[in-house]
Formats: C-alpha cells, sequence, structure tokens
C-alpha cells in the first residue's frame, strides 16, 4: 500500500509540476506531419510507420515544463473542413509546410488565413514548420514567410522554422528549435505576449526594410 501511495504522488508531483497544451497539427497533406509528431514521441522515425492519416492522430509529447497533447489532423482537402471540430481549447498551432511544394503554397497560404481568422484561435501562437529542407529546390523560411503571408500576421505570436522530418541526425531534424519557442510563448502571461507579438512584428519590419 506504502508503495502504491509513493508512486502515485510522484505521478501526482510530476503532473503539477508540468503544464499542458493543447496544440493542433495542420497543413497540406504530405507536408510532414505524421512524420514529426511521430519523430517527437518517439525520436526516431521509420518510413513505414508512417500511413496517410484518416481522420486524426493524437500523441502526447513532453518537452520541458510543458505537456503537449498533439493533435495531429488529416490534410487532405476532405478532411481539412473539419480542422474546424478541433479548434474549441486549442492552445497552440503548429503549421507544416512542404518547402518543396512551391505549386500548392497558395492553398496553403489559403488554409493557413482562414484558420487565422477563427475566433477560438486568436490567442494561439503559430509555429510554422518549413519543413522538406533536405529536399533539392525547396523554398528558404524566408521565401515561405512571404508565400504564407506571415508578416500580415501584426498580433499573433508567430515563428518560422526550417525543418528535415525524416533526417536520420536528430539535430538536422530541427524540430525541438520550433518547441523552445513555443514553449517560451506559452509560459508568458498573457499582456506579455501580445506585447512580443508587436514588438517581433517591428523588429520584423526594420530588418526586411534593411
Ligand atoms: P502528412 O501527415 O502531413 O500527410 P506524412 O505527411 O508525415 O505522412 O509524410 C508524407 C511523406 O513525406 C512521407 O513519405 C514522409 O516520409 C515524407 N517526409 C516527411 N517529412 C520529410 C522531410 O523532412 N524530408 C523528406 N524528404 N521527406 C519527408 P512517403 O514516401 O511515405 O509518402
Ligand atoms: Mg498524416
Amino acid at each position: 500500500m506504502a508503495a502504491v501511495k509513493n508512486a502515485w504522488s510522484k505521478i501526482r508531483s510530476k503532473m503539477l509540476s508540468k503544464n499542458e497544451c493543447r496544440a493542433i497539427v495542420v497543413g497540406l497533406d504530405g507536408s510532414g506531419k505524421t512524420t514529426i509528431v511521430y519523430r517527437l514521441k518517439h525520436g526516431k522515425v521509420e518510413n513505414s510507420n508512417i500511413i496517410p492519416t484518416i481522420g486524426f492522430n493524437c500523441e502526447c509529447v513532453e518537452y520541458k515544463k510543458m505537456v503537449f497533447s498533439m493533435w495531429d489532423l488529416g490534410g487532405s482537402q476532405d478532411a481539412r473542413s473539419f480542422w474546424r471540430m478541433y479548434y474549441p481549447s486549442t492552445q497552440a498551432i503548429i503549421f507544416v509546410v512542404d518547402s518543396s511544394d512551391l505549386a500548392r503554397m497558395d492553398e496553403a497560404r489559403e488554409d493557413l488565413h482562414r484558420m487565422m481568422m477563427e475566433h477560438e484561435l486568436w490567442d494561439a501562437p503559430l509555429l510554422v514548420l518549413a519543413n522538406k529542407q533536405d529536399v533539392d529546390n525547396k523554398a528558404t523560411t524566408r521565401e515561405i514567410t512571404e508565400h504564407l503571408q506571415l508578416f500580415s500576421l501584426t498580433n499573433r505570436n508567430w515563428y518560422i522554422i526550417n525543418s528535415s522530418a525524416t533526417h536520420p541526425d536528430a539535430a538536422e531534424a530541427n524540430l525541438y528549435a520550433g518547441l523552445d519557442w513555443l514553449v517560451d510563448v506559452l509560459l508568458m502571461p498573457a499582456a506579455k505576449r501580445q506585447e512580443k507579438a508587436k514588438e517581433d512584428h517591428k523588429k520584423r519590419r526594420a530588418s526586411a526594410a534593411a
């Protein structure tokens, strides 16, 4: 009995010392969402584990002081009309782009901006992963920033970073740097977050003009 009590108190204190975040992982089909969530959960990825997502996958990913429930949503055109069912209580958005698929960048932008107008997501920080950076003829993060018109998101906390989710080297896959940003923002008080969104916007404008 004492052992059970001990184990329970350890689990409880672990849960209480962590913050929880419900995040949706969205983007067009084939951009790498399931691969990214799988890799964050299991550390490495084998292609045979990844099959096209029907409906959704949900994985719990612990990182730093945060326990993310990551809702990896199907990205086919039909599945995208169901994304809004997952918006209530969503605290963060991870938007994945296939950096080598320039032909579908307009489609990705339209979906992103449609989502940005949803009032349920008004305060959710947006992490854009410019994935498949290992592929030839990929767009850079700067080009994707322009294609997706991220500069127009003046009141939102957003950040874009490149990733190569299937890269065997975890550092090259570069998935945790994006989560670092997300955790930092999520742990800020609401007023500070808004201040940061405005400051970041000013800095980006200044560096684009330079
Ligand atoms: P989705 O969940 O967004 O639909 P998936 O995308 O995770 O199912 O990935 C679609 C395909 O892209 C998979 O290949 C996967 O291995 C590949 N992929 C994901 N991320 C990367 C990346 O960073 N670089 C490269 N080169 N490929 C990536 P298959 O062959 O199974 O279709
Ligand atoms: Mg998928």
